[in-house]
């Protein structure tokens, strides 16, 4: 006996290995890889995706922290009390509800502790944050999307979208060095606190979706996000209720939706109408109108980051008519860090044709 397979038992077991690897996916194949190149973890795709930048890589790490530090606090607010308002207004006027506050909170702390932002601006925060921030990253970030869907339990989400500094690290970081078009993003994303809470990056290079094992506590790789080319379902996804207020070319694209067999989905979260919008295909828009000559959403941590997501999906962002010229979103020049701009993201063929009526 010389303890080495024999030919007859090693053919036994590369038999046994292709019986394996022939068996129809389980619950277990996701975890044994082979559906993708992409990273079996989030934290793997970032190490890779940061290309040795160790404190992107820091940085990356840090917001991925805090994604899940709120999806553990959103799970836990009903008995926890969290549900209602905090008492104060955030810098646009709206009422802060006491997870606003919260996930501002979770936020700030991770990406400072992360020790690698030079300037932070939130929804949350009239100002940048600049105190006890250094290093060579602006982000800016909406700690907690959807409002008003925080306290029925329907789905909201973080986004954000992160610039790399151009002034010096020697000086603290200024307003300008974030107000800067959407085309200077080097990474953005968004986190959907949904059924299951699903974070979706992109570092420029298309857009990979992960999920929150609870288990595991980890972001585990579900799939690429690739628009259907073809335009995907048909389904518009706006708030009707302002229509009085539109311009003609919006009234006719929604009515021509109405007509030709569309179907209308709205959650009111910006983060899961994009995310359905990018996943089963349509058209999402929140347009600027005869009371918001801006529309409501926001450019920095809202417009920009979901813009450049569509986009590297393979979709179209464009503001639609706005300060006189129909745009893409990204090639925004933001004045203010909560400046607002019109939205109208999706599949080529739905945003196109809202474009075109505009001549
Ligand atoms: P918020 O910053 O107060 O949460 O508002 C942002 C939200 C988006 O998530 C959503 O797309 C939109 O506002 C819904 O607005 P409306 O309630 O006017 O339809």
């Amino acid at each position: 006996m010389s303890g080495y397979p024999n030919q007859d038992e090693i053919a036994q077991l590369k038999a046994k290995i292709k019986e394996l690897e022939d068996k129809a996916p389980n619950e277990f194949s996701a975890y044994l890889g082979g559906r993708s190149n992409c990273p079996l973890t989030l934290t793997q795709y970032i190490i890779q995706s940061a290309e040795g930048d160790q404190q992107l890589a820091m940085l990356m790490n840090a917001i991925q922290h805090a994604c899940k530090v709120c999806s553990d606090r959103i799970q836990k607010a009903g008995p926890a009390g969290l549900y209602g308002l905090a008492g104060e207004q955030n810098s646009t006027g709206d009422d802060q509800k006491k997870l606003d506050v919260i996930a501002d909170r979770i936020w700030i702390e991770c990406l400072q502790r992360s020790g690698v932002c030079g300037l932070l601006v939130s929804e949350e925060q009239d100002e940048c944050l600049t105190e006890g921030c250094k290093g060579p990253f602006c982000v800016a970030f909406d700690p907690l999307d959807g409002s008003s869907n925080i306290d029925c339990n329907v789905s909201v989400g973080s986004i954000f979208s992160v610039y790399r500094r151009t002034s010096s690290e020697n000086q603290p970081a200024e307003q300008a060095d974030i107000l800067k078009p959407g085309t200077q993003i080097i990474v953005a994303g968004y986190c959907m606190y949904g059924a299951a809470c699903e974070l979706v990056v992109t570092f420029g290079k298309g857009v990979q979706r992960f999920a929150l094992d609870p288990a595991l506590g980890e972001f585990v790789f579900v799939s690429d996000m690739k628009m259907d080319p073809s335009g995907g379902k048909k389904i518009f996804s706006c708030n009707e209720g302002n229509s009085q207020h539109w311009d003609k070319p919006i009234v006719d694209f929604v009515e021509t939706c109405k007509d030709t067999g569309y179907a209308a989905r709205y959650v009111g979260s910006m983060v899961s109408d994009v995310h359905r919008t990018l996943l089963y295909g349509g058209i999402f828009l929140y347009p600027a109108d005869k009371k918001s000559v801006k529309g409501k959403l926001r450019v920095l941590y809202e417009g920009f980051p979901m813009a450049m997501i569509t986009e590297q999906a393979g979709g179209v962002a464009s503001t639609g008519m706005f300060k006189g010229k129909v745009q893409r979103i990204l090639e925004v020049m933001p004045e203010h860090i909560h400046d607002r701009c019109p939205i109208i993201m999706g599949g080529a063929r739905d945003v196109d044709a809202v474009t075109k009526l505009y001549g």
